[in-house]
């Protein structure tokens, strides 16, 4: 008897640590590719622990920030590729698909793009040659080593009024074709996608249709959207999101989540999106979680995230990617945004870069 009862442990627990090495590529690689965005900690530095969980979770990579204009090119016609190499040499060991992320936006773009030495305004001739030469370097650099391109990110306001960022005021709305259409031409092999975050919201998603509808018109190639996702416990509205899904894929192209995570804290009023110049200061009581989540709200956020992957599961057809934005909860930027220094708890893997059991759950979903 108590042989067969020690027996039945061992093979109990072998079948449990078998579990455990199912990765979630394994089984949602299935129906799409899985990413990760991972900071130059992970890539250039090296951190065998979150290369194990890389291997055996992800089969996609996007850098979380050393692609942006900002840290590529301090100056004009000055590039510093070391960082974004690293990426790249990073997705080839690894056998990583590479995103690019991302060529135009208005943030975090390169600080000379606008304005001439003096500090006056360029003009817009002068404005679309730099962005193109910036499309043309990046896209130059890594041909046929990046699978697809944000190449535009953020360009609309919530309620689908174009954003008065730089490019638009300077260019006009156009900048987002002459945008496509030159990384169309730079590397005809990469796939090329619109991403912005709020995708849920109907204005937005109205905007992105007809961008996209344009865009076809004019023979221009688009293949995905790109939905961030930078999601809430309270938003986005699940109706819409998925409504968002369906009216992108009947435009003809492919639904990505390219920047997945959930803000589990609380948060001042009318507060939602991912604009990064939406800040707030600290206070204790939007920081209750410093010393753990308490079980019953740690099942909250295991129910938003399968809320999420059902959705994602029932869309399968119409997603070519679900990337999540970081991969420990000790990176993740929403441990600085949009309030600084809180504890945040907005990712799959924990502090210590252990797999939270929700995983198994969203695992056995698509099984
Ligand atoms: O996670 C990124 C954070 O580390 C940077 O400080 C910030 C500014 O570059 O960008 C964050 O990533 C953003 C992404 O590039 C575009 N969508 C919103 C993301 C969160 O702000």
């Amino acid at each position: 008897m108590k042989k067969s009862i020690l027996m039945l442990s061992v093979a109990w627990s072998s079948l449990t640590a078998s579990a455990q090495q199912v990765g979630l590529k394994d089984v949602l690689g299935k129906y799409f590719t899985v990413g990760v965005a991972l900071s130059t900690r992970v890539t250039s530095d090296g951190d065998a622990a979150a290369d194990a969980l890389v291997d055996r979770h992800f089969n996609s990579v996007v850098a979380e920030n050393c692609f942006k204009g900002e840290e590529v090119t301090p100056q004009e016609g000055v590039y510093r590729f070391n960082a974004a190499d690293s990426v790249v040499a990073y997705a080839q060991k690894h056998h990583l698909q590479l995103i690019g992320h991302c060529l135009v936006w208005h943030s975090q773009a390169p600080k000379w793009m606008f304005t001439h030495a003096d500090g006056t305004t360029v003009s817009r001739d002068e404005l679309i040659r730099r962005m193109q030469s910036h499309i043309r370097t990046m896209m130059g650099r890594y041909k046929g080593k990046v699978f697809g391109w944000d190449v535009v990110n953020e360009a609309f306001e919530d309620n689908g009024e174009y954003r008065r960022s730089p490019y638009y005021n300077i260019i006009g709305p156009e900048f987002i074709e002459i945008a496509f259409r030159t990384a169309q031409e730079a590397d005809p092999g990469a796939e090329l996608y619109y991403n912005d975050y709020s995708m849920s919201k109907p204005g937005k998603r109205e905007a992105v249709c007809k961008l996209i509808r344009q865009l076809k018109k004019e023979g221009i190639r688009i293949d995905a959207v790109g939905m961030q996702s930078h999601n809430g416990m309270d938003f986005p509205n699940l109706a819409d999101y998925e409504a968002s899904i369906d009216s992108f894929a009947a435009q003809g192209v492919k639904v990505c989540f390219t920047e997945l995570d959930i803000n589990v804290l609380p948060s001042p009023q009318q507060f939602s999106g991912a604009g990064i110049e939406q800040t707030f200061e600290f206070q204790q009581k939007y920081n209750p979680y410093s010393k753990g989540l308490p079980a019953k709200v740690q099942q909250q956020v295991d129910d938003r995230w399968m809320a999420f992957f059902e959705i994602y599961r029932r869309h399968a057809s119409q997603i070519s990617r679900v990337t999540l934005w970081g991969l420990t909860d000790k990176d993740s930027w929403l441990n600085d945004w949009p309030i600084k220094g809180r504890t945040n708890y907005g990712l799959l893997f924990d502090r210590n870069g252990q797999a939270k059991p929700v995983i198994n759950k969203i695992i056995d979903l698509f099984n």
